[in-house]
């Protein structure tokens, strides 16, 4: 139920590293995944995690997997509860296999951090160092409202290139990508009617240590 074949979008990303698989996942797929990640949040509720500096996040998140990522006023971190005290509910086997098919010969992922995008969530330009090791590959699964994706190079003021991240596309960041600058900038609401209530759901499955 996944194909893996990549689909540069016209207007490449020229990070190395950078690999999209537009529409990897057929909507049969995605509605499978969706409703596996749902029974995740039933068990381990979405919450606005607070930065560092005492903003509220706009995306509201949860995990699944042994460890989860999580930040308050001590800062960016992997914990193994949730805020509730109880531990994260394991990666459901349909997102497992999509790392499967991506990343065979890669250990199995420990986090999968589940985010979701509501009208008006966005996420500044940030880079992910907050795991041990930055040798395997992050991977990345989008599905419902359309988003608008912006990376840069390694250095935070370099230049940047945006493009539309849609419902069952897959992203795999590896090599010089893994460092790079990223976020999310808006969410198109309305433009998939995949999730009920609307928005978007991404996921990103990283091998943390
Ligand atoms: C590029 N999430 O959770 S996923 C994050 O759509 C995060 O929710 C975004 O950035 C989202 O940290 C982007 C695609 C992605 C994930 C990890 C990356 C792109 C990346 C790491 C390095 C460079
Ligand atoms: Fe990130």
């Amino acid at each position: 139920m996944v194909n893996k074949t990549e689909k540069i979008p016209g207007k490449p990303l020229c990070v190395a590293g950078f690999r999209i698989f537009r529409g990897a996942l057929v909507p049969r797929a995605q509605s499978r995944v969706l409703g596996d990640i749902l029974q995740v949040i039933e068990q381990a509720p979405l919450f606005s995690p607070m930065t560092p500096y005492g903003r509220k996040m706009s995306v509201r998140m949860t995990s699944a997997g042994r460890l989860g990522w999580y930040s308050d006023r001590s800062g960016y971190r992997y914990v193994d509860r949730h805020p509730s005290g109880t531990s994260w509910p394991s990666i459901p086997d349909s997102v497992l296999e999509i790392w499967q098919v991506f990343l065979p010969d890669a250990p199995q992922p420990e986090s999968c951090l589940v985010n979701y995008y509501g009208e008006g969530a966005r996420m500044g330009l940030h880079q992910d160092r907050d795991e041990g090791d930055f040798s395997f590959p992050v991977l990345s699964v989008s599905l419902g409202d359309d988003a608008l994706f912006r990376m840069g190079g390694t250095a935070r003021r370099g230049k940047t290139s945006s493009i539309w991240l849609k419902s069952g596309d897959v992203v795999v960041i590896g090599g010089a990508a893994r460092l790079a600058y990223h976020g999310i900038d808006r969410i198109r609401s309305g433009s998939s009617s995949l999730v009920p209530g609307g928005g978007r759901v991404n996921l990103t499955l990283r091998v943390v240590r």
